[in-house]
């Protein structure tokens, strides 16, 4: 130490025009505490496990966030039912959303929840071995070392924070209603901003750090022969690491099998059959009917509290739209030319269910409502609550598979499942697949 009384200002200051006495103060004072980073030990530790894990992140959260965003659309944000409604400059480009294939929500919605769920594993270890850098004292020297840090926050607060506010969403959609959503969209943005600093910045680290073992001769290395890698300059490998008790390749396979059991707990949502007992992360996944209605049900009819009175011989359905109201009741709907479709329910919590549906075309009730080509249909149900309308694209009506379904697997629909009659339209987000339809407005504009 022989600056700290200089005259010589060319030593007085740091490329960035911050005095070095400054420096020398912050490393001789780190906050409490900075010193515990010594006690993360772990041999496994460094360059190569980081980068593991940040490839497998690289390749796969980009699916993850595109059916995310995918989904935003799915809804229909041009009907102002996508959730938040009003995304100020982070509006997408919309565009009606597809009918065909009319597994595409299915498979997207299934990617968007199904990997995030398989990915948590995976995040947690990648957490886990930066999580010396957490505490790097000090947090910057230079511009660029903040912006890094400030990306870091946000990728890292990013995840979380959807990880989170995503799970929530699947297990209590219902108790707590609407603002997960706008939540997890402007969590997304936050983390995408976060992601693209980050994947620009490391990605040759991550190249590097892939080169500095070979993976087969991690797997062939057992833990007595597992050592540290050498000391990296960004002080992810110990100082002084302890001896190993995992091997690199033990820690990928716990991460593996971490991510194969959350795969077998949610997967049986979407399968059926035997594995639908063990999809107990997704509760609607395991809910049971019976006989030809004995697939999920999202909200019952008690939940509904529809007054039963409602669905009975007394319920009449309502088409508009034509220069008259057309009304009609259950009878005159069996009387109609009917149309069966296998079509999938696909929820936005990630579950699905493929069934056959029968019923009357809407673009039939388009027809006889007087508006044969309509631009959009308006649906509502007998329910007061929750979901009880939806909008559908003019391709959504005029599709010949889409439905206003009466009678399921053969049977009449139970009232679960909408009795005595609901929207079935393929690809469609499940929440739009009205159930108890009271009526239908369909608009020429
Ligand atoms: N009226 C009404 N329709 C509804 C809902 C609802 O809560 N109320 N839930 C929707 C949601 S979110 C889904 S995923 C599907 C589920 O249909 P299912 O319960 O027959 O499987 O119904 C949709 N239709
Ligand atoms: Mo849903």
């Amino acid at each position: 130490m022989n600056g700290d009384d200089s005259e010589e200002p060319a030593a007085a200051t740091d490329d960035y025009g911050f005095p070095k006495v400054l420096w020398r103060n912050v490393d001789k004072h780190p906050p409490p505490g900075v010193h515990h980073l010594r006690r993360w030990r772990s041999p496994l530790r460094g360059p190569w496990l980081t980068s593991v894990f940040g490839l497998v992140l690289l390749i796969t959260l980009p699916i993850v966030v595109i059916t995310g965003l995918l989904s935003y659309i799915a809804y229909g944000p041009q009907f102002g039912q996508a959730i938040p409604v009003d995304v100020g400059l982070l509006k997408l480009p919309t565009f009606d959303w597809p009918t065909d294939p009319s597994w595409l929500y299915r498979l997207t919605q299934g990617l968007h929840v199904g990997l995030g769920l398989i990915l948590i594993p995976v995040v947690l270890a990648k957490l886990w071995s930066v999580i010396p850098r957490f505490f790097s004292w000090p947090p910057s020297r230079s511009p660029a070392q903040l912006i890094e840090r400030l990306s870091l926050i946000m990728l890292v607060g990013g995840i979380l924070f959807e990880i989170v506010t995503g799970v929530l969403n699947i297990q209590y959609d219902y108790i707590f209603g609407f603002s997960f959503y706008t939540a997890h969209y402007f969590g997304a943005w936050v983390f995408i901003a976060g992601f693209l600093v980050h994947v620009t910045i490391k990605i040759p680290k991550m190249r590097a750090g892939l080169r500095s073992l070979p993976f087969r001769q991690v797997l062939a290395t057992p833990v007595a022969e597992t050592r540290a890698e050498p000391a990296d300059p960004d002080g992810l490998v110990a100082a002084d690491p302890a001896p190993a008790t995992v091997s690199r390749r033990g820690a990928l396979l716990l991460v593996g099998a971490g991510s194969a059991f959350i795969a077998v707990l949610t997967a049986g949502q979407t399968l059926g059959g035997f594995t639908r007992p063990l999809a107990l992360l997704l509760p609607r996944g395991r809910d049971l009917g019976n006989g030809p209605n004995d697939f999920e049900v999202n909200k019952t009819f008690a939940a509904s509290q529809i007054d039963p009175r409602a669905t009975s011989d007394a319920w009449r359905l309502t088409l508009t739209g034509g220069s008259r109201a057309v009304v009609l009741d259950r009878a005159a709907l069996l009387a109609m030319t009917q149309h069966t479709a296998t079509l999938p329910i696909a929820c936005v919590e990630g579950w699905s269910s493929t069934q056959d549906w029968t019923g009357v075309p809407l673009r039939s009730l388009a027809a006889l409502a007087g508006v044969p080509n309509p631009v959009s249909a308006y649906v509502r149900s007998l329910e007061r609550y929750g979901f009880n309308q939806a909008t559908l694209q003019g391709n959504q009506v005029s599709d010949r598979d889409s439905l206003l379904a009466l009678t399921v697997n053969g049977a009449d629909l139970s009232p679960d499942h909408g009795y005595p009659a609901r929207i079935v339209v393929p690809a469609l987000p499940g929440v739009h697949s009205t159930k108890w339809v009271t009526s239908i407005d369909f608009r020429a504009v």
